[in-house]
């Protein structure tokens, strides 16, 4: 597959989240001009981008996606060769609570986007990243392109209608965009609302002397979990590529909440054994007795997903991409990672 002609502004809206910090990196290391969002007012939290190495060295720029005005007043002044538009509300829990913002930030943000490319008829290749959570729940095991989407919360079906509008003004207005189904991907960046964080962070506490015990929902809530920085590498070929196809980014594999934990805490030099069943089930630790982890109701979902796994034959065929961080590895990354920034902190 042939590279685009190098554009060398790019504007990454969504900089200081964990796939923000890892592109923005990436691109910086090969020399492109990076601008990165801001939303107005709050902190701003760029400790991710300090601690990669590359606050001083992105351009920011105030950004409310949801506001057509201020869209069409930043792509007009900073005219983006690339656009990767990584802002979104993407904890699905928060989307029952928060529908009409999610859809604000997930649809309307990218429709803010498109027309915006439209109206200022910019020659800009806009990336926009979709979803597994789009499927929802009826889906088969294992999940291609070509399986259809039945969303089964707001936040998958905020990423669905933003993804079926991109189609749209593809075909009808001849837009350079292209999308990616992105399976769960995580990191040591990744926020600590998220299952994967949430154990490694937590049980680093228990670890350093905390004494609480992680509280987690479904504990037999199966994904397909990657490494966030392969992804990174999945999402620039395909926007550097001359593609307009879709791909499903994933590992093709399979694993529980349980398994996730089993392993994290086997990483931070515990023992884990479950016992007991439902809200019931609890991880001790076999050496000490210690609790490692106790089942709580509040943290089950009205309708959760249950398992979604992908198949990547597609990129790997067309593009030449695979997962490269195996599963072990990059626990034990988030494990070490969370140790340290824990330690002396109880
Ligand atoms: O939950 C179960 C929970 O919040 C994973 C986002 O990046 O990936 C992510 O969405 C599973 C669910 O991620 C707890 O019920 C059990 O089945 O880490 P999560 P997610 O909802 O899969 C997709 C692809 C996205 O696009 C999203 O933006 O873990 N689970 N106990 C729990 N989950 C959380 N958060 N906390 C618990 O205590």
């Amino acid at each position: 597959m042939k590279k685009r002609i190098d554009g060398k502004t790019v504007l990454v809206t969504g900089v200081t989240g964990q796939d923000g910090g890892f592109l923005a990196k990436s691109l910086l290391e090969d020399g492109f001009n990076v601008f990165g969002t801001l939303r107005r007012g709050g902190h701003p939290k760029t400790e991710r981008l300090k601690s990669l190495g590359i606050l001083d060295k992105i351009t920011f720029v105030p950004l409310e996606i949801s506001d057509f005005s201020n869209v069409i007043q930043i792509l007009s002044d900073v005219r983006p060769d690339y656009i990767y538009n990584l802002s979104a509300q993407s904890f699905v829990v928060d989307s029952f609570r928060h529908p009409i913002i999610t859809t604000q930030t997930n649809y309307i943000g990218v429709l803010n986007m498109l027309e915006a490319i439209k109206l200022l008829k910019l020659d800009v290749k806009f990336f926009q990243p979709s979803t597994s959570e789009m499927y929802g729940n009826n889906s088969p095991k294992t999940l291609t392109e070509k399986n259809s989407f039945s969303p089964s919360n707001p936040y998958g079906l905020s990423k669905y209608s933003a993804h079926a509008a991109l189609k749209i003004y593809r075909a009808t207005y001849d837009i350079d965009a292209v999308t990616a189904i992105l399976f769960n991907h995580e990191s040591e960046y990744r926020s600590t609302e998220f299952v994967t964080r949430k154990i490694t962070f937590q049980l680093a506490q228990l670890k350093n002397g905390s004494k609480r015990p992680v509280h987690l929902g479904n504990l037999s809530a199966a994904r397909d979990w990657g490494y966030a920085e392969d992804y990174i590498e999945a999402m620039r070929l395909i926007a550097e590529s001359e593609t307009k196809d879709e791909f499903v980014v994933a590992t093709n594999s399979l694993n529980t909440v349980k398994d996730f934990f089993t392993r994290a805490a086997f990483y931070m030099g515990y023992d884990p054994e479950f016992e007991g069943e439902g809200v019931n089930e609890k991880c001790i630790d076999k050496r000490t007795g210690a609790v490692l982890c106790e089942v709580k109701k509040e943290f089950f979902r009205h309708s959760d997903t249950k398992a979604l796994r992908g198949d990547y034959s597609k990129i790997k065929k067309e593009l030449g991409w695979k997962p490269s961080t195996p599963f072990d590895i990059w626990i034990e990354k988030m494990v070490r990672h969370d140790l340290n920034l824990t330690r002396n902190k109880n």
